[in-house]
């Protein structure tokens, strides 16, 4: 069983094994623990503006399109805001950077800045907000280059290894903030009389078989040919070369998709599409696939693009896009090598 403690009592004691040297027992050190223990704070502050919907005047789209060209909903806006607010004056940072934004945050020069970066989708899967579906924040920490006057937009552009600690806080029945420092996964849900993150599950653990994928099946015509092998198989059931039935579920909310994954098993999958041959995935590496990926890994599952490891990827745009095959890890090996037989 689970011992039932706060989120900034599991934090307190990771860093006191950072400060008692017990290097490799997950230690993390004050600034990163203030850094965790901020965005969590900021995630009950969306926690509360997501769950006020039409109460709050926080439904329908705003008059405006981010960075990615897609029309921004109200409470994508909140949220990104509420992400920059609460971290820009607490010294633990030197730049955020968010789908949300074109170019990164970097902290004015009226705070101290810190040594570390962070990127968040703010809001995803903002499309379900006006139809009270499970949404989400998704973040991902690094640490600045030392070297170098200024940070800059380079100083991001770091392979999903380099990452320090990496989460997401689900905004659905419960609002769950799931986190790892490189030691495993854990899971917090928000206890609301409270007011605060407690711990429900540690040392995570995907399955590494599964009867259930996630993808946009309405999609299908524009995969290429190992996804439609992979998917194709999976449809055939117990007749077929899986000789196991397989279940769907698509939320189009990653966030949800992965929680789900995380909790019992499945693969997920965003290809490449012929619509836009030039973009590798929908999904965007720096705030989606790496910190998901992160997760996954470090739950025992595997996360790829199709043909490599996802945190191994060198970035070369803050807001690259990539394909996604992440999950239980026999599944994604297996969606892998078909690409890798077909190439
Ligand atoms: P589609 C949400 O917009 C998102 O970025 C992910 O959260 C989700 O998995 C995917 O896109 C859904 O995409 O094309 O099915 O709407």
């Amino acid at each position: 069983m689970t011992q039932r403690i706060s989120l900034t009592r599991y934090l307190i004691e990771k860093q006191r094994g950072h400060e008692g040297q017990l290097a490799g027992q997950g230690a993390i050190p004050p600034q990163l623990r203030l850094l965790l223990e901020v965005v969590a704070r900021a995630c009950k502050s969306i926690s509360l503006a997501v769950t006020k919907g039409a109460l709050g005047g926080v439904l329908g789209t705003a008059e405006s399109e981010n960075v990615q060209g897609e029309i921004q909903k109200k409470l994508d806006i909140i949220a990104n805001e509420v992400l920059i607010e609460a971290n820009e004056w607490g010294g633990h940072l030197a730049a955020m950077a968010s789908e949300e934004m074109e170019g990164i945050y970097v902290v004015p020069n009226r705070y101290p800045q810190g040594e570390y970066l962070l990127m968040f989708d703010p809001l995803d899967g903002s499309s379900n907000i006006d139809v009270n579906v499970s949404i989400g924040t998704i973040f991902s920490v690094l640490l600045k280059s030392p070297e170098g006057p200024a940070v800059s937009e380079q100083d991001f552009l770091q392979p999903g290894t380099q990452q320090v600690a990496a989460g997401y806080c689900l905004y659905g029945p419960q609002t769950t903030l799931v986190l790892t420092l490189g030691e495993g996964v854990a899971m917090f849900t928000l206890d609301r009389e409270q007011g605060s993150f407690v711990l429900t599950q540690e040392n995570v653990r995907v399955p590494e078989d599964t009867q259930e994928f996630a993808v946009n099946m309405s999609n299908m015509r524009h995969w290429d040919e190992p996804v439609k092998r992979y998917i194709d198989e999976c449809l055939q059931g117990k007749d077929g070369p899986r000789s196991k039935d397989f279940n769907m579920r698509w939320i189009a909310s990653m966030v949800a998709d992965v929680h789900r994954i995380l909790t019992r098993g499945g693969v997920f999958m965003y290809p490449w599409d012929k619509r836009e041959p030039e973009k590798p995935g929908k999904l965007r590496l720096m705030y989606e696939a790496n910190p998901m990926g992160w997760l996954i890994e470090q739950a025992g599952g595997a996360a790829t693009d199709g043909k490599q490891r996802i945190l191994d990827i060198q970035p070369t745009k803050l807001h690259q896009r990539v394909a996604v095959f992440l999950g239980s890890k026999n599944e994604v090996e297996r969606a892998t090598r078909y690409h890798s037989e077909a190439a």
